[in-house]
């Protein structure tokens, strides 16, 4: 007879968290928010840990390199998408690693033939005023020339003049020679008075930007997540099926962690993948996801390195309503977590957990860490921003950024969905659908830290260990749903949030 759980599966909106004493040294600003991602033993350090809690999930629409540095710079880890070829994987993977802070590769760029009216949709698109105008119009062409807003009069310049025209061409600019160091680049700025340095090669093609802004901003990243190198941390995501190929090129290009990518992890196909890893290289593996202290001691006795929980629960993720699987994330969240204590107890070895999914407000994230979980991973909050790899749109009023799911038509992740056979995907688990703009990472990650700082003050808890230990959450009844927003009131006006 079918197993049924006496309790109904319920989601982070269900609970609130209950105040503790806050001593007066509990402030926000003493919030240490350092968590762990690997295994360790009790009284050691785990090999990584993160500054932030904060995680962006296995997918195209929200994990690429350059997700990857601007979250590293901050704190928190992304893990390269693997719904691609294991070599272009392995080149994201090489580009965070061989990034070097500071020197970034150019994101908007033109050919000399292109028009007034061009450089104006590519910076309505990409919100960058600088241009860097190449023979090819690739970020590494022959630099010809720059425009920035400097260089052209909305009001008098006709829309199809021409860019040649009226940029500074590059006998013009100042450039600084490849190899040029972050101090050496920050001094010409300063001498040339420069908002931005380009770096040439032997043969004229560029290879980077340097900002003035961004000299400013490297200085202000004090939490940035780094290896011994100096080089940010980045993850990637691996499947069942085509590890023996792609996990010794994610390592050779650097990767300093793997998570196996599948929607349920409780199979012997983790188990299997895994093994590989643990057997061949010296590179830590998270595995999951799972929703239940079964698929949780499976996944760790299996010999996984972290473990992530949810299954369903993604804002783009149909997979309950496609075949009945699933838990509420709260629930799934709360037995592992349990299940995670009991192992520690018993074997000295505490094992993170990482809550994957249905994160919609700021507070779920503070639920999640006060529930048991080390670190959150999210999609939909950081496909919000300018630095996810996807286009930025208006849709009537609004910019809105595209984001789809892993499980859509349009990722055909086969490995990650498909759990066997030759036939392919036959059903979607996903959509493919808009988010609202929300503007730089930094500025929303700044704003959503602040409050998860906040709330842990109230709690009386400087550290997630102890926001953990000593939480106290409750359930909310459906009335009392209602009395957490504003109510009773006329509101004076309604506002687009994107949080
Ligand atoms: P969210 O943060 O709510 O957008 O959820 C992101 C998570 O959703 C991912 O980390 C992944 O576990 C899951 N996902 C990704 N694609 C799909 C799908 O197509 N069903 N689900």
């Amino acid at each position: 007879m079918a197993y049924y759980y006496s309790e109904p599966s319920r989601t982070f909106s269900e609970f609130l968290l209950i105040p503790n004493l806050t001593t007066k040294d509990c402030t926000p600003a003493n919030v240490d928010l350092k968590t762990p991602i690997t295994k360790f033993k009790k009284g050691e350090q785990p090999d990584i840990s993160l500054n932030i809690p904060f995680s962006s999930a296995v997918m195209q629409s929200v994990s690429d390199d350059q997700m990857a540095i601007a979250l590293a710079r901050c704190g928190g880890i992304s893990f390269i998408f693997g719904s691609q070829s294991p070599e272009d994987q392995a080149a994201m993977v090489r580009k965070v690693k061989e990034y070097k802070s500071g020197f970034v590769v150019s994101r908007s760029n033109l050919t000399p033939e292109h028009t007034l009216k061009d450089v104006l949709e590519l910076k309505e698109e990409t919100g960058h005023s600088t241009i860097a105008v190449t023979d090819d119009g690739s970020p590494t062409g022959k630099l010809l020339g720059i425009v920035t807003g400097r260089d052209y009069r909305i009001s008098r310049d006709p829309l199809d003049k021409q860019v040649s025209e009226f940029m500074t061409p590059f006998s013009s600019l100042i450039v600084g020679k490849s190899g040029i160091n972050l101090p050496e680049a920050n001094d010409m700025i300063w001498e040339h008075k420069l908002n931005c340095l380009p770096i040439v090669d032997g043969e004229q093609r560029l290879e980077s930007l340097v900002f003035r802004k961004d000299y400013d901003a490297h200085k202000e990243n004090p939490l940035a997540l780094m290896d011994g190198n100096k080089s940010y941390i980045v993850g990637a995501g691996i499947n069942t099926k085509d590890y023996e190929e792609r996990v010794p090129l994610l390592v050779e290009a650097g990767a300093d962690i793997l998570v196996i990518d599948a929607s349920d992890g409780y199979t012997e196909w983790q188990r299997d993948t895994i093994a590989y890893v643990k057997e061949n290289f010296n590179v830590k593996i998270g595995a999951g996801n799972v929703v239940d202290k079964e698929g949780f001691l499976y996944l760790v006795e299996s010999g996984a390195d972290f473990v992530k929980v949810g299954i369903g629960g993604g804002s783009i993720c149909i997979t309950r309503e496609q075949k009945g699987i699933g838990r509420g994330q709260a629930s799934s969240l709360i037995e592992v977590a349990e299940a995670r204590e009991q192992y520690y107890k018993e074997t000295g070895i505490y094992v993170p957990i990482c809550s994957d999914g249905g994160i919609v407000h700021d507070y779920h994230i503070t639920l999640s860490l006060a529930m048991g979980a080390d670190f959150v991973m999210m999609g939909r909050y950081f496909a919000r921003f300018d630095e996810s790899p996807t286009k930025k749109l208006k849709v009537g009023n609004n910019f809105v950024k595209e984001f789809w799911g892993e499980g859509s038509n349009r990722a055909r992740n086969w490995q990650r969905y498909d759990t066997g056979g030759k036939s392919g995907l036959v059903f979607e688990e996903g959509v493919d659908s808009y988010v609202p703009y929300a503007g730089s990472l930094k500025e929303n990650l700044d704003k959503t830290i602040s409050k998860i700082k906040s709330t842990m003050s109230n709690c009386g808890a400087k550290s997630i260990d102890e926001l953990q230990q000593n939480a106290r959450i409750t359930l909310v009844s459906a009335t009392s749903l209602v009395e957490g927003g504003a109510h009773d009131v006329i509101m004076k006006e309604t506002s687009f949030s994107g949080e």
